[in-house]
């Protein structure tokens, strides 16, 4: 008897991602600040110690079938002064990467997750030049100590996210309101994907370099109001695809309406991208809004599959059309993140099979995706709402940092291992 269709090619990875902050502990940086300022729940503090338990977190890795891992380097820890780089901390990290390699394990290594250091800010802002140097300097000091071990670069995270959350809604460092300024850094960050790239392909040589980019749908809160309808299709132009068009196509384009209008040729971005990592989590709607700050965003949980612990909607029908959408820039795509808060354990395997079933018929309809991340590998810090919303395919008891595996590990083993798909 033959066997059944693979819905995923031998040579597609299955992996799990992280990132520095969220989960090594013990690091100072802008958003250590933050914390201290009360913008979070809870501090991050030793968030759940993998930077002493990383040897124990990649058994989990291999225990859960996983080809691959997602990380970051902290950027406060490799250069804590301006210029003076650590090199214990680059040989930490070099270990860190034998030790996936003695695993099997390919390492994606990400520059940029959202964290500065604490000097970052007040010498070189990313609403200045300086910024774009600044960040190729850490690339390559990272590139070089790194170099030989790492299977994809991923030089930014969730740009957009950055920036909305750090120069319009003033939710992350540097907490500010400010479209120009938001303006500025966008170009700038788009500088200094290329500027790392370079220093990156010089440092290691022949090694793929993209971002990870997070996408939502979206969608009218009203969809009778032809103003609700115009604000959502800037909104998704704006958050979807402003970014990849930027590094794919070389024009960084940012619209909203009476808001803002934007439009600038960035040099050498055209063709950046070796692959394009897409985030994908939810949904949302979008609507106009009477008032600063004129836009009201919401989840509606419309197909009432119940919304996540983050108040989320479930909605793979959006990954759909976003993999449509990523597809038509013609580079290869990773999935880099996707996953939900989920406290019981008992919702993700179903939330997974429903993503991945979407994947896989994206890809039988030419799609060209090589890879997906689980995010999260642990439990660990989410930002403002700290340590508490649960991503981990393992469970961390944030008191005794104990590891347990969630019931999906063992589905997804089994997904990972024979590349078919299993309802759970
Ligand atoms: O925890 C974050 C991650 O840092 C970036 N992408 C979304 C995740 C869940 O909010």
């Amino acid at each position: 008897m033959s066997e059944p269709a693979r819905d995923f090619p031998q040579s597609f990875v299955f992996g799990a991602a992280t990132a520095a902050y969220q989960v090594e502990g013990g690091i100072e940086n802008d958003w250590t600040d933050w914390e201290r300022a009360g913008k979070t729940r809870t501090p991050c503090g030793r968030a759940v110690d993998h930077w002493n338990r990383w040897e124990e977190d990649f058994d989990l890795l291999g225990a859960a079938g996983l080809g691959a891992y997602r990380l970051s380097v902290e950027w406060a820890r490799v250069e804590p002064e301006p210029g003076r780089f650590d090199d214990a901390v680059l040989a930490r990290y070099r270990a860190m990467l034998e030790g996936l390699s003695r695993r099997g394990i390919k390492a994606m290594v990400t520059l940029h997750h959202f964290t500065h250091p604490r000097w970052f800010h007040q010498r070189t802002p990313w609403t200045g030049a300086a910024s774009v140097e600044a960040f190729a300097a850490f690339s390559r000091k990272v590139a070089e100590a790194l170099r030989g071990r790492v299977s994809w670069w991923c030089t930014l995270n969730e740009p957009m996210v950055f920036l909305l959350g750090g120069y319009v809604a003033a939710q992350m460092p540097p907490g500010l309101k400010d479209l120009d300024g938001f303006a500025k850094a966008a170009a700038n960050l788009m500088r200094a994907h290329l500027a790392a790239r370079r220093a990156i392909r010089e440092a290691d040589p022949g090694v793929p370099v993209g971002i990870a980019h997070n996408s939502l749908g979206v969608a009218p809160l009203r969809s009778v109001s032809p103003l609700d309808r115009t604000i959502s299709r800037f909104a998704h132009d704006l958050y979807n695809h402003a970014v990849p068009r930027a590094l794919i196509e070389g024009e960084l384009r940012l619209q909203m309406p009476l808001l803002l209008r934007r439009k600038e040729v960035i040099d050498g971005a055209r063709g950046s991208l070796d692959f394009l990592g897409v985030n994908y989590y939810s949904r949302i709607h979008v609507g106009a809004k009477l008032g600063a700050p004129w836009l009201e965003t919401r989840y509606v949980d419309v197909a009432r599959r119940g919304l996540t612990d983050l108040g989320w909607e479930c909605h793979p029908e959006g990954f759909g059309a976003l993999l449509e959408q990523m597809k038509a820039y013609g580079v290869p795509l990773y999935i880099t993140e996707n996953g939900l808060a989920d406290e019981s354990g008992e919702r993700r395997s179903a939330f997974l099979y429903d993503h991945l079933k979407v994947l896989a018929t994206a890809m039988r309809g030419g799609a060209d995706v090589r890879g997906y991340f689980h995010w999260s590998l642990l439990d660990n810090f989410e930002w403002l709402e700290g340590l508490g919303p649960r991503f981990g395919l393992y469970r961390v008891d944030f008191q005794t940092l104990a590891r347990t595996a969630t019931p999906t590990v063992a589905w997804l083993k089994r997904v990972a291992q024979t590349g078919r798909l299993a309802t759970p």
